[in-house]
């Protein structure tokens, strides 16, 4: 493929449609063309990609005859419902919604971890959610190295996780409560509950439903989708998923042990040389990240590395990346480019 590939957006106008956008032009990803596929709401309107006027279409099974990437982020019913005939028409689809991850035929693909997971696709492959993304592209140095048996953690998750309207809902609750109004939230934690508390000022520990298990679904993705992009159920995860007032931005704070002993000085060495990872460790120089940090950026940022005080193998690290990049659009477009890199070099 030689020109390049025909690509489709599907959900173009949505915060990580837009950022898909984005990265494959910041990475000047080989396109023979770029199709923007949205709801019939904003068929008809105009996106400016690198200068130019493109008109966004409505996403029907037809606008995928001519395409060979399907980007999906428009929720998980559109992508069950289009993923299928953008896949009967040739496409390869790349999702970003949890409708297929944890399905066995479609490969559930972060390109730092396990990259050789692509080649056996059978039409999809799964974006896994942002929050292990991140997780899982800072632990697999250690991961391969010296195993992990064990994972705590606790995300400090912002706003655009949840889609624009949220981060509307938290600007607009902050200004509120700094003019001494009420903040009158109707979207978070999750929208269609009946329960609505502020984000501004405040920290909730829910992100999305509960499982009858009372861990919620954000936590049990991040269980779940660790062990598949591992190939590992053994690792033990005790996961808190927390929002924060942030805008974009996720960041964990990671306790882990490993199987066999480590010296810190190596797991700074290998997070270093780490593909995908920033090392900011620095602490009596006060250099670690942060979310206003690592917004906008690419890489997985990693600091406050410390060995546990009490147990032997343990520990602790501080993880921060771009949710809607990396946790989302940038991961679907190295797996993209990995995948045309496959294709260009044949069998
Ligand atoms: P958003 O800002 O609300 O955007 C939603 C997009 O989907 C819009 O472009 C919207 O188009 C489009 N859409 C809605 N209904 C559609 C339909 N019936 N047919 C075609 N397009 C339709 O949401 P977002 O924050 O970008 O998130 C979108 C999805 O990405 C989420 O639902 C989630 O599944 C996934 N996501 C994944 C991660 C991750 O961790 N990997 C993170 C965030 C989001 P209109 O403008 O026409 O309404
Ligand atoms: O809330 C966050 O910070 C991440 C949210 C991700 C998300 C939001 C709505 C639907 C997902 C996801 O990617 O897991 C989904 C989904 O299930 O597709």
């Amino acid at each position: 493929m030689v020109q390049g590939a025909r690509v489709a957006v599907v959900g173009a106008t949505g915060a990580v449609g837009q950022a898909m956008i984005d990265t494959l032009m910041r990475r000047e990803f080989p396109l023979q063309s770029l199709k923007l596929l949205a709801s019939k709401r904003s068929a008809g309107t105009d996106v400016t990609v690198g200068g130019i006027a493109h008109r966004v279409e409505e996403a029907t099974p037809e606008s995928f005859a001519d395409i060979d990437i399907a980007l999906f982020s428009a929720g998980g019913d559109v992508s069950l419902a289009l993923a299928p005939e953008a896949v009967a028409r040739g496409a390869l689809v790349i999702d970003n919604t949890s409708a297929f991850r944890m399905h066995d035929e479609v490969p559930l693909v972060v390109p730092e971890v396990n990259p050789q997971e692509i080649a056996k696709h059978r039409g999809i492959i799964a974006n896994p959610n942002c929050s292990t993304i991140q997780m899982v592209v800072a632990l697999n140095p250690i991961y391969r190295k010296y195993g992990v048996r064990r994972i705590v953690v606790s995300t400090y998750q912002a706003a655009s996780g949840a889609g624009q309207r949220a981060i509307d809902e938290l600007q607009r609750g902050a200004a509120a409560m700094l003019a001494g109004e009420e903040p009158n939230p109707q979207l978070l934690p999750v929208a269609r509950l009946e329960r609505h508390y502020p984000l501004a000022f405040n920290v909730l520990p829910q992100i999305d439903v509960f499982e009858e298990n009372g861990f919620s679904r954000e936590e049990m993705k991040m269980v779940r989708e660790t062990h598949k992009i591992f190939s590992d159920d053994r690792i033990q995860i005790t996961p808190t998923a927390v929002r924060v007032p942030v805008v974009y931005g996720h960041a964990e704070a990671v306790y882990i042990e490993t199987e066999r002993p480590f010296a810190i000085a190596d797991v700074r060495r290998l997070l270093a040389q780490a593909p995908g990872v920033v090392l900011e460790d620095d602490p009596q120089r006060q250099v670690y990240p942060h979310p206003l940090r690592a917004a906008g950026q690419f890489p997985v940022f990693v600091g406050r590395l410390r060995e546990d005080l009490f147990v032997r193998n343990g520990l602790s690290l501080w993880i921060v990346a771009d949710n809607i990049l990396k946790g989302a659009a940038l991961n679907a477009v190295q797996i993209a480019e990995l995948w045309l890199r496959q294709e260009d070099s044949g069998p």
